[in-house]
């Protein structure tokens, strides 16, 4: 059954493709009405192909960022598919330009690709390659809606289908908007299940913990970046003061900014998006240092590659379940109440529905 994993790689095609939000996601700083998004697939030689997908945020970044992976991927055509060598020559590669920013995303995406190409040719589901079992894990539902109404009816939706906890947006008006909403989605869903909320980065350090601890009574399940998501000394103070668990990590560059910001106390708990973080490569290594720190790790959307790298992270926690790339997969993301479960196939079970590509203006052979 087990193939050779000793793969070169042959080619990386790169195909943008805007997916619509349906509905938008609201959060302080920007509606999302849209997720432009950038296939990536690593073929190799022997031909098996590793597929991922990074997120642009922004339509004005996804042909930069479409260009930028075709341009690294151009130095990885004849290498060995083997992720941490080509990990560590991309840091060198990316060194004066800065391995931050959209080269970063980049490279985390094609590591990411790398990955999968390697659990394929090994038969095996990428969590088993990394060492682990399959297991289901325990998601939260991220809400779109921001408006208390909206967003209590949603989470009243997640709560029916079994999530036990939600995640709510907060911060796009003053505290008492804030609380309006969290206290409707509390009616909504009732006591027992947990509510978190994120910021998204728009508080001051001094409004930040006025607000955290306005919010302390709520019965909060975390407080995701408050203020500045490179402010770690803010995400400091904010958690000294606040006796609600502070969430951060979503925009950490690398597993040096995990270490950076964990060496300073900025958060209780950690929150990583594979692509940011470096990739598998870069996940494993920033949740070592979680980790060690007694710091749960949780995900950032990428929930296909997030629950193989949460069933192997030694403080894995929760899985942010917000699937935007749905309407791109030939499968739907397994769920079973409030869970995902990891199927026991080949890979991270990324395959593109060419139909729906040709959809939003690709076709099979762009
Ligand atoms: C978020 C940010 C950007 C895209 C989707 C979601 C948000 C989250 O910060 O944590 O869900
Ligand atoms: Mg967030």
């Amino acid at each position: 059954m087990n193939m050779t994993i000793d793969l070169t790689i042959s080619s990386i095609r790169v195909r943008p493709v805007v997916v619509p939000l349906d509905p938008p996601i609201q959060t302080s700083a920007q509606l999302l009405d849209s997720s432009p998004l950038v296939l990536i697939d690593l073929c190799t030689r022997e031909g098996v192909t590793g597929r991922s997908y990074v997120a642009a945020y922004t339509p004005a970044a996804m042909q930069p960022l479409a260009d930028l992976v075709t341009g690294i991927g151009q130095w990885l055509v004849g290498d060995r598919v083997a992720p941490t060598a080509i990990y560590e020559k991309l840091q060198v590669r990316l060194r004066l330009l800065g391995p931050q920013g959209l080269a970063g995303m980049a490279a985390g995406g094609l590591d990411m690709a790398a990955w999968d190409a390697l659990a394929r040719a090994a038969g095996l589901p990428l969590v088993r390659l990394l060492g682990g079992e399959p297991r289901p894990i325990t998601a939260y539902w991220s809400l779109r809606a921001i408006r208390p109404a909206e967003a209590a009816k949603e989470a009243g939706v997640a709560a029916d289908a079994g999530f036990t906890a939600m995640k709510l947006k907060v911060g796009h008006g003053g505290l008492h908007a804030d609380l309006e909403a969290i206290r409707a989605v509390r009616e909504a869903v009732g006591p027992d299940r947990h509510i978190m909320v994120d910021y998204n980065q728009c508080l001051t350090v001094p409004e930040a913990v006025r607000r955290t601890r306005a919010l302390d009574d709520e019965g909060l399940y975390w407080i995701e970046e408050p203020v500045r998501a490179d402010d770690f000394q803010g995400h400091a103070t904010v958690a000294r003061e606040a006796r609600t668990a502070i969430q951060t990590g979503e925009s950490w560059w690398g597993p040096s900014d995990t270490a950076k910001c964990l060496a300073v106390g900025g958060c209780d708990h950690a929150m990583l998006n594979a692509m940011k973080i470096g990739g598998v490569t870069g996940w494993q290594r920033a949740a070592a240092i979680a980790a060690a720190a007694g710091v749960p790790v949780s995900s950032h959307i990428f929930p296909e590659f997030s629950a193989h790298l949460l069933a192997v992270s030694p403080s894995g926690h929760w899985l942010e379940f917000l699937d935007v790339a749905a309407p791109l997969r030939s499968e739907p993301l397994a769920l079973e109440v409030g869970r995902v479960p990891i199927r026991d196939t080949p890979g991270v079970g990324l395959d593109w529905d060419e139909k729906a590509l040709a959809r939003y203006g690709l076709s099979a052979g762009a």
